[in-house]
């Protein structure tokens, strides 16, 4: 299974030991094919980009996106690019797990919360469960 995982990168690092922590649970499902996602290295400048350039990264990513299984994001730190990616990812019908933490004081954007349905779970969890929330997601994909 290929799976790919999106978190904000330019939309601010707050939240990148946490992206460690699902893509780490993510790989006992699959591959994970956007693991430098939780790279602290890359940071929200985004400096990577000066050796790839940003329309590589748009082009790889969106490939990358098609050839995937199963989309899990986590949505609690808002990004213009996660919210691209998951669109575009509803378009080609792809299973989608979204995950965000109420505990933030944020509010979800309703273009996201309002995508709960059949291909798509929305989930708000708290960071200590946030591997059986992975886990009760696989489970109803193996079941369908
Ligand atoms: C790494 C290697 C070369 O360049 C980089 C830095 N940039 C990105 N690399 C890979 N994916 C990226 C990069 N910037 C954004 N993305 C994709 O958009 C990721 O899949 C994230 O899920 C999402 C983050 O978007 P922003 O708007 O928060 O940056």
């Amino acid at each position: 299974m290929k799976v790919y995982f999106c978190g904000s990168i330019r939309g601010g690092r707050d939240d990148v030991h946490l992206y460690r922590k699902i893509i780490n649970k993510l790989q006992s499902y699959g591959s994970v094919l956007t693991e430098h996602v939780s790279n602290p290295e890359l940071t929200d400048r985004g400096e990577d980009a000066t050796v790839m350039g940003d329309k590589a990264i748009h082009d790889r990513d969106v490939e990358w996106l098609t050839q995937s299984d199963v989309i899990v994001a986590e949505v609690t730190q808002p990004s213009l690019g996660v919210g691209y990616e998951l669109g575009r990812a509803v378009d080609m019908k792809k299973r989608i797990l979204c995950l965000f933490r109420p505990s933030s004081g944020r509010s979800l954007s309703a273009m996201i919360r309002g995508l709960d349905g059949e291909l798509v779970v929305v989930r708000d969890y708290r960071e200590d469960e946030v591997e059986n929330v992975v886990e009760e997601f696989f489970s109803t994909l193996q079941r369908t």
